[in-house]
């Protein structure tokens, strides 16, 4: 064996080169990687020995990529484009060995080889479009000469894999190995030269791309086919450009379009916030004083309490991986029409093909609905998801303290109750832990992990790592009225209400925060949530533009009315009765309605929700910066184009959000807009939240 660079080797054997790439963790293409492939090549096209090559790697999977963390930075030779031609143009047969996942630029180089295999397990992707970027190696040309066009398309706009059975089917490697991958590969190679089958290069293939061309709609229906998914991000539209060059340009200006897209979204805003997210949720998972050889509560049933919106919705959480849950609820016809929901839930996802009719059994028959608590005695994890008040939470962990076995961790799906209150009514505060799902609770990716003042490490590291179990990311944060995401988003709604009683309307507002990429406005989602939560009608009086609302039965999309009116398909409307309302309002408290423009609106929801999240910070809620936008992306649906709230307040400068929050002060008089110290030291500084 030689050793080519710290990250790549290469043994021959027999004629047949193996030349291993070794750079853990996912084999990136890192600067030795590269180095290591050309080199490799060059000795092996160079030594008569040597009939063919295998590209293989070790560890956990074949390339995954591109090194992300090189992005940015100065290029290092050899680059990837070059490195890749030597492969693509060598006389000898070079043979992709592949297991784990050839991802991006992975994927990439497997294309530049001449024949492709790979084990069962194998899974193929072009994932750039996550990063908010196209495959920069030739991949938006090589991809659609093998699959089709069309296929490409599904593929390169939206990042998704496909398993080895597919990548048979279509062409994308010549053969399943059965058993080990190395040999598999060395003899698939000896075949080739044995049978003398002559090399092609992907390049040189059009005849997948015929299809497309006889199809002048293709692309404009599949533009309208994903137009709402993309609302908003650049990366998706120039993936299908390049796809469109490859079927209607040749090879080599198919090639310069992608370079000149690539090149765009590199050095955009939205790449960098992509990028940067996908670091930021890696990071998340990372607790300082919770180190990962931490042990573990071993989780293998799970109890709920409620069978509600949220508690239907987190028991399917466990069913979907296989874990048995146990459902309690108070009466046998709120269990019933629970446990009906979920069947429905399964049923309709089973006739969307997502899953068979057999999983809708095989679910339902993990979840197990009784009236007792008793039964949850030998769970492991215990989630209570009754409605938000503090008295019933307290009876019911009482109780579960006498029931639950010693060690089970004892969670509340509160959404912004104090866990410390909570976890003293029991004997073990230490297993007492906030495990906040977000709604539909089996779609969004968020839990918002809560640790209480003694909350036990084993306890948060069984979480974690639950939570990566159930397919959620996870972030922890700590005990405060609403956590991290939820009081991020009350100054926000203060400033919509300030908003409409100085003059503007709840659809102008909502439309201000749609166009900036959310996936509804203040009001749009104040009618989804329900304007009566927290509401008491024995003592509203009149006294908000809210109480007015729920007085009159406008409570929210289930009336059919709020801050909108709804028909019978909950499309919302502008409500003239609400603007006569609210009119009203902005006279009886003396305000000259005035027109507010688009940009002091957007500030005015956002820059509070900023100065929040660094309050947050300074209080030592959040860990760090990156994980509240993990929490506003992946439970509120902040556009991941824009990072996160506290990435974009560093992509405008925080000076800039610093005096802008000033300016509404002295305008108003309001120390609601006071800048939080911590944003004025980095402002100061000239530093981001990134600096942190
Ligand atoms: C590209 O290829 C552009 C090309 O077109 C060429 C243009 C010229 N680079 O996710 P995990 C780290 S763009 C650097 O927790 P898993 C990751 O940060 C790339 N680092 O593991 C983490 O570090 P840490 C296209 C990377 O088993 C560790 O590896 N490719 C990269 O759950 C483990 O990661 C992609 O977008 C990378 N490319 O999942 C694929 N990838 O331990 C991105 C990972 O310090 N990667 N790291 O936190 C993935 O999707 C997943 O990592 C993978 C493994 C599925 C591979």
């Amino acid at each position: 064996m030689t050793a080519l660079t710290d990250m790549a080797d290469l043994t021959i054997e027999d004629g047949i080169a193996i030349i291993t790439i070794d750079n853990p963790p996912v084999n990136a293409l890192s600067q030795g990687v590269r180095q290591g492939i050309k080199d490799g090549v060059e000795q092996c096209l160079a030594d008569d020995a040597v009939q063919a090559v295998v590209l293989i790697c070790a560890g956990r999977t074949f390339i995954a990529g591109a090194d992300i963390t090189e992005f940015g930075g100065p290029p290092k030779e050899p680059g990837l484009h070059a490195t890749l031609d030597d492969m693509e143009n060598a006389s000898k047969p070079i043979i992709a060995a592949i297991h784990g996942t050839a991802l991006g630029g992975g994927l990439e180089t497997a294309l530049c080889c001449h024949f492709r295999v790979c084990d069962a397990g194998a899974r193929f992707g072009l994932p750039e479009v996550n990063l908010g970027l196209l495959p920069g190696a030739g991949g938006t040309q090589r991809l659609p000469r093998v699959v089709g066009a069309e296929k490409a398309l599904q593929m390169m706009t939206s990042g998704a894999q496909i398993g080895a059975d597919e990548a048979l089917e279509n062409g994308l490697v010549e053969d399943i190995v059965d058993g080990e991958l190395r040999a598999g590969a060395i003899a698939f190679a000896r075949k080739i030269i044995d049978e003398n089958i002559p090399l092609t290069k992907i390049r040189d293939r059009e005849e997948k791309l015929q299809s497309a061309r006889d199809n002048p709609t293709l692309f404009n229906d599949f533009r309208s086919h994903i137009a709402r998914k993309t609302r908003g991000f650049l990366a998706p539209e120039y993936n299908i450009q390049c796809i469109e060059a490859a079927v209607n340009l040749p090879f080599d200006e198919g090639m310069a379009v992608e370079r000149k897209l690539f090149m765009e979204l590199m050095s955009g805003p939205q790449s960098a916030a992509q990028q940067y997210f996908f670091f930021a949720e890696r990071q998340a998972a990372k607790i300082p004083d919770v180190p990962a050889d931490t042990p573990e509560i071993p989780i293998n049933k799970v109890g709920v309490i409620g069978a509600g919106t949220m508690g239907g919705g987190i028991s399917m959480n466990m069913a979907n991986v296989g874990i048995p849950v146990e459902i309690i609820e108070t009466q046998q016809e709120a269990l019933d029409r629970g446990l009906g929901v979920i069947r429905m839930n399964y049923a309709n996802t089973a006739a969307k093909g997502r899953i068979s009719a057999e999983d809708v059994e095989t679910r339902c028959n993990l979840i197990n609905g009784s009236l007792d608590m008793y039964n949850l005695a030998d769970c492991d994890l215990i989630i209570e998801a009754v409605f938000e008040n503090m008295e019933l939470k307290k009876e019911i962990f009482q109780k579960l303290d006498s029931i639950a076995k010693p060690g089970a961790i004892l969670a509340s799906n509160t959404s912004a109750l104090d866990i410390n209150e909570i976890a003293s009514v029991t004997r073990r505060p230490e297993s007492v832990i906030g495990l906040h799902f977000f709604s539909p609770a089996n779609v969004m990716k968020l839990l918002e992990i809560v640790r209480g003042d003694v909350t036990g490490k084993d306890v948060i590291k069984s979480c974690m790592s639950f939570a990566k179990r159930i397919r959620k990311t996870a972030v922890l944060v700590g005990v405060c009225p609403g956590f991290v995401g939820n009081r991020i988003l009350f100054p926000r709604q203060t400033q919509a209400q300030a908003l409409i009683l100085e003059g503007a309307l709840p659809h102008e507002v909502d439309k201000v925060l749609f166009d900036f990429g959310l996936p509804m406005g203040a009001f749009q989602m104040s009618d989804l949530a329900g304007l009566d939560i927290g509401w008491n009608r024995e003592t509203s009086n009149s006294e908000t533009i809210r109480d007015v609302l729920c007085e009159a039965g406008r409570r929210g999309q289930k009336t059919g009315a709020g801050y909108y009116d709804y028909d019978e398909k909950r499309n919302p409307s502008p409500s003239s009765r609400v603007e006569q309302i609210i009119l009203q309002f902005s006279e009886k408290a003396g305000i000259e309605r005035r027109e507010i423009s688009e940009d002091e609106m957007l500030e005015r929801c956002i820059y509070p929700m900023i100065n929040e999240g660094a309050k947050i910070l300074e209080e030592g809620i959040a860990i760090r910066a990156s994980d509240i936008d993990v929490t506003w992306v992946y439970g509120y649906g902040w556009p991941v184009y824009r990072g996160g709230p506290m990435h974009y307040a560093d992509s405008i400068g925080l000076d800039a959000i610093v005096a802008t929050m000033r300016k509404y002060q002295e305008q108003t008089g309001d120390d609601f807009w006071e800048p939080a110290p911590l944003m004025v030291r980095l402002a100061e500084e000239g530093k981001g939240f990134k600096d942190l």
